[in-house]
């Protein structure tokens, strides 16, 4: 049994993306060692969780099998758990996971919320660890076919609803589930805005409050905020003060953790949002 980690500001998880061709930072930490130089920089950075996933969602992606996602993240699991890290598995798979927490990971972060795979939440269950449940209409290959929403807030709360009675009825932990409203997937820019204006309604649902994810690094609608005269999308890399607003913002909104790619500015804007949220 794992509690779900928690400290008196909003956590910071760094993203560890073994991928080829991941939305954000594809191919830039592919291979074992430098994913694993990559997580324990982040820890160092002060991370409080590093997120380590093998397969791209990004808009389009196609689907790697399931030997080849285990073949990505095995070592840099195993790794980072020796190294003394608090280790999510960012996965839809149930094996995969499996694999995650025999090795010692503390979470499973399921971009489908557990509707990829229905021997997740089983699995999470008999694991007792942490279960981020996000909101998921389908696969990445044909995501924005699915965004289509009359009111997004109410609707995404709904569906997370949805899921977290599902995974309840499975077994998890009412206590160790995080929502996540899943900035980016099936959602089109003017979706992800109100989503994160309203975060604290997203936690609350009639069967409890939970702790609440917002994973918008260097995501598309921030792209296209910053988007130049010409409209050309501002650059993934070139995101990252951006990237801190949001941080500032969600945490100053109470989210229990924000998942990033680059952490000292996160970590430091986490701090600030704690001393507001203190001073009021
Ligand atoms: N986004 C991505 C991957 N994993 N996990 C959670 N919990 N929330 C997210 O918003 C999320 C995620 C896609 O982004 P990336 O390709 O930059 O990792």
């Amino acid at each position: 049994m794992t509690e779900l980690p928690a400290k008196d500001r909003c956590l910071v998880m760094g993203v560890v993306n073994v991928t080829p061709d991941s939305f954000s930072d594809g191919g830039q930490w592919y291979g074992a060692d430098a994913a694993i130089a990559h997580g324990l920089d982040l820890a160092a950075q002060g991370a409080d969780i590093v997120d380590v996933g093998g397969e791209s969602t990004r808009p389009g992606a196609q689907r790697i099998d399931e030997a080849e996602e285990l073949r990505r993240i095995r070592p840099v699991v195993t790794e980072l758990v020796r190294a003394g890290l608090t280790v999510s598995i960012d996965t839809m798979r149930a094996r995969v996971a499996e694999f995650a927490l025999e090795a010692g990971a503390q979470l499973v972060n399921d971009v489908s919320g557990g509707l990829a795979d229905p021997d997740m939440p089983r699995l999470v269950a008999a694991a007792g660890v942490g279960y981020v449940v996000v909101h998921w209409r389908g696969y990445s290959q044909d995501m924005y076919a699915r965004a289509v929403y009359g009111d997004v807030v109410t609707e995404v709360r709904d569906e997370l609803a949805k899921r977290v009675d599902a995974v309840v009825h499975a077994g998890v932990d009412p206590g160790r589930i995080v929502l996540d409203p899943g900035l980016g997937f099936g959602k089109r820019p003017e979706h992800n805005w109100p989503l994160l204006a309203r975060l604290a309604e997203l936690g609350t649902l009639a069967s409890g409050t939970f702790p609440v994810l917002v994973g918008a690094s260097r995501k598309g609608f921030l792209g296209k905020l910053l988007a130049g005269p010409d409209g050309t999308p501002r650059t993934l890399a070139d995101r990252d003060q951006a990237t801190v607003a949001v941080t500032a913002l969600a945490a100053a909104a109470g989210a229990w953790c924000v998942r990033v790619h680059v952490v000292p500015p996160n970590a430091d804007a986490v701090l600030v949002a704690a001393a507001w949220r203190g001073s009021r």
